[in-house]
């Protein structure tokens, strides 16, 4: 008999509703849930398939142990209590040895409830080392917003925004929901502009479209911030009575040079002065960041930047404009984290994670930092550590000195779905259920909250937020878990248990009336209570108290083209590249450059370039033209391995992975700990004798 069963997408924070049809032979088909307010039934193509990784036949299914070398592939399996308990040994030893920081805790992109859970083992433990993807994922964003404005603003697009800014983004391509917004307010006329040194969707249609040189955004900014003061137009009763630090900022950019920072960009005056007009003299107008300004070591600065236009042009709070986040939540324990379970360590203890940045409220350690204390020691040793749902091998900077960093310590457990380059770097590896596996609680992007239907069982998979509970408990250091205390927690804003929100299905949020100007009322979160064109605070942390902008890594007589990269439609970074479907479609790691510049290399189409960062960095991408790019500006695919290589050089993961061009050197004014990955110098040239894999 076929049975419909009514879930939730898990693969990314989309959260999209599904309706998953299985038949009587336990058959699934995916649709969407026409009935999602979010996405009217729509999914992308990675949700399409997203039974295809649960099904999997190299899905892991056991707790398994290390009995050869790391990253040789030698395993035995044992029970889940044996992996525990040697898990919790291990880690109380190293604590006991080596003190409470010497264990580190990692999670990946988004998985809801498991990263809090993490946070919430870390603290158990004493540890101050948590630690996640924000400082290239949303942290430059979110505190560069914060600083300036006391809010991160979210875009308000509606009939009555006339310009729409996308600046370092590709909703197409990462946030399909919001486009059906976006779409309808081009339909009524709005005026678009594209930052971007790709000619993308968004790019296509605009009537602007900036191909700047990556990592030159700061430049653009500023340049933006000039005319904008030069020529009068900002809001000048807006900026009298609700901005702080005006002369100091107009002082900063009298002596700025609008055709140096113009020539950084490579844009022209007349360009940036026309956007810029669009942009200021629109009724209602929004910037959208995306990742790539979260990128490089100026994010913050970038950020803070686009915060101080949003404020000059008088866009905050206005119907179709940049709207102050409101709303409460319906569930609690959700990334990125209750401010209870920050708190249960002091800002103080905090500083102490390693490679902590600056801004203090980043309170996690860094890649950067950790890699360093596993190789040196420094400022204390990094000895053991348990990783959830993320593949450092590939998101982290500097791919090699990844490994080399895990080769050193003395105890590493991952807990993942599939055999992953990092997990064949560990001693213990468990097997994790995924999204489809447990009943559970999800949210939408409209704040609604649904009951996560599971589909089936997976081998001995265990859901990730039991496995962490379970490693505390037998650490002696959280009590036993309870599924049923464990949602009711979650539930606890709501005051109901998981079963009760099985029988609701769905609780759906109060559509609140977007605030319009509540700071004249409240005026904003900051020190001054103003927008802060200038900082104090950052005065005194010693940081940039107006953004300064520093030109990117500089090029080089043997590296002198640029290389920035971008998220793929058809993965979820390094995620689904076993799945067949996903594979067909996007077989190979590619690299897009003018034809031009390929033909100065002797490259054509469907060959293979050899993308070189230094002596020692250097990957191999199948040759795209794309005539929309700049000459001296390729784009190359990130988050590249072969699981079909199984235990060959780790899957194959120096091969084509973005991240072994990087490196973990932040420059000497990185505020929150990003490293560079836009615009990086580089050279290309043919590839002999190199063939990349296929499914
Ligand atoms: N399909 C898919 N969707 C995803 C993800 C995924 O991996 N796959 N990841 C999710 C996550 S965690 C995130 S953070 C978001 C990210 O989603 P987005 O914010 O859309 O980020 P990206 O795709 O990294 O980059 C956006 C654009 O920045 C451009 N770009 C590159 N360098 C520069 C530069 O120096 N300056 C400017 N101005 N632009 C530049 C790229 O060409 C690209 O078009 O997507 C989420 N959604
Ligand atoms: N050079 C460069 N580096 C980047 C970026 C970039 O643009 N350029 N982007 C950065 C950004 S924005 C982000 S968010 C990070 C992302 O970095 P990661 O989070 O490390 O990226 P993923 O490849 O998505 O790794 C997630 C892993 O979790 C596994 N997994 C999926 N579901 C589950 C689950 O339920 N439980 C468990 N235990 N495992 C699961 C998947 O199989 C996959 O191996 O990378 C960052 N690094
Ligand atoms: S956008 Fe795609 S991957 Fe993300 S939840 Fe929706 S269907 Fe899943
Ligand atoms: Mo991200």
């Amino acid at each position: 008999m076929n049975n419909v069963i009514t879930t939730t997408c898990g693969l990314c924070s989309t959260g999209c509703r599904l309706s998953v049809l299985c038949n009587e032979h336990n058959q699934y088909t995916i649709k969407g849930d026409k009935r999602d307010p979010v996405t009217h039934g729509a999914l992308c193509t990675k949700g399409l398939h997203a039974i295809d990784i649960m099904l999997h036949p190299e899905r892991l299914t056991q707790p398994l142990k290390r009995t050869g070398e790391r990253g040789k592939g030698q395993w035995i399996t044992i029970s889940w209590q044996q992996a525990i308990d040697e898990i919790a040994l291990q880690f109380n030893q190293t604590q006991k040895t080596y003190g409470d920081d010497s264990v580190f805790f990692s999670y990946g992109y988004s998985k809801d409830f498991i990263n809090t859970q993490l946070l919430k083992l870390a603290n158990a433990a004493n540890s101050v080392n948590i630690h996640g993807p924000e400082t290239v994922c949303w942290a430059p964003s979110k505190y560069g917003k914060e600083y300036t404005l006391g809010y991160n603003p979210s875009a308000d697009i509606n009939q009555q925004t006339d310009c729409i800014i996308f600046w370092g983004v590709n909703k197409h391509n990462t946030r399909f929901t919001e486009m059906r917004a976006i779409n309808h307010a081009i339909e009524h006329g709005a005026t678009t502009i594209c930052i971007d040194p790709q000619q993308t969707h968004h790019a296509k249609k605009a009537n602007y479209w900036l191909p700047l040189v990556p990592g030159s955004d700061l430049a653009l900014a500023m340049a933006m911030i000039k005319i904008i003061i030069v020529q009068q137009w900002y809001d000048a009763a807006f900026v009298a009575d609700y901005c702080y630090g005006f002369s100091a900022l107009q002082s900063h950019i009298q002596p700025l040079d609008l055709a140096y920072l113009a020539n950084e960009c490579q844009l022209s005056i007349d360009m940036i002065t026309d956007i810029t007009q669009q942009y200021i003299h629109a009724k209602s107008a929004v910037i959208i960041t995306g990742n790539a300004l979260d990128h490089n070591p100026d994010s913050f600065q970038v950020n803070r930047a686009i915060a101080i236009l949003m404020a000059l042009s008088g866009n905050l709070e206005v119907q179709g404009g940049q709207s102050k986040p409101q709303g409460k939540a319906l569930v609690n324990g959700r990334w990125p984290y209750d401010p209870q379970d920050v708190d249960q360590l002091s800002p103080t203890i905090r500083q102490q994670s390693v490679g902590s940045p600056p801004i203090p409220e980043y309170f996690r350690a860094t890649s950067q930092g950790l890699m360093d204390a596993m190789l040196t020691g420094q400022p204390y040793s990094i000895k053991a550590g348990l990783i959830v749902g993320t593949n450092p091998m590939t998101s982290w900077p500097d791919s090699n000195k990844v490994k080399q960093a895990f080769e050193q310590l003395d105890f590493l457990v991952v807990s993942e779905l599939f055999m992953t380059p990092t997990a064949m770097m560990a001693d213990i590896v468990l097997p994790a259920a995924s999204f489809f596996e447990y009943a559970g609680v999800t949210q939408g992007q409209d704040g609604s909250i649904h009951y996560q239907a599971p589909l089936q069982q997976v081998g001995d998979a265990k859901p990730d937020h039991q496995i962490i509970a379970e490693i505390g408990h037998a650490m002696g250091i959280m009590p036993v878990y309870n599924d049923n205390d464990f949602w009711r927690s979650a539930l606890s804003p709501v005051d109901i248990d998981l079963i009760q929100l099985k029988a609701q299905t769905s609780i759906v949020a109060d559509v609140e009336k977007q605030q319009t100007l509540s700071y004249l009322s409240v005026g904003f979160d900051t020190p001054s209570g103003k927008v802060e064109l200038y900082s104090q605070k950052l005065h005194a942390l010693k940081l940039d108290p107006i953004p300064v902008y520093r030109p990117n890594l500089p090029l080089t007589e043997c590296y002198p083209l640029r290389v920035t990269t971008a998220k793929s439609r058809y993965y979820m970074f390094s995620h689904g590249r076993q799945i067949t479907a996903l594979r067909n479609k996007y077989p190979f790691p590619t690299v897009k450059m003018h034809s031009k510049l390929g033909q100065k290399h002797s490259l054509k189409e469907g060959d293979i370039a050899a993308i070189e960062t230094a002596p020692d960095k250097i990957i191999y991408q199948k040759v795209k033209f794309d005539d929309q790019l700049r000459i001296d500006t390729i784009v190359a695919d990130l988050s590249w391995w072969f699981p079909e290589m199984k235990n060959k050089q780790l899957s194959g993961v120096f091969k084509s992975n973005y991240n072994v061009l990087t490196s973990t050197d932040v420059g000497v004014h990185s505020d929150i700990g990003s490293f560079y990955i836009n615009g990086l110098p580089c050279c290309i040239y043919k590839a002999i004798n190199i063939e990349l894999s296929t499914l």
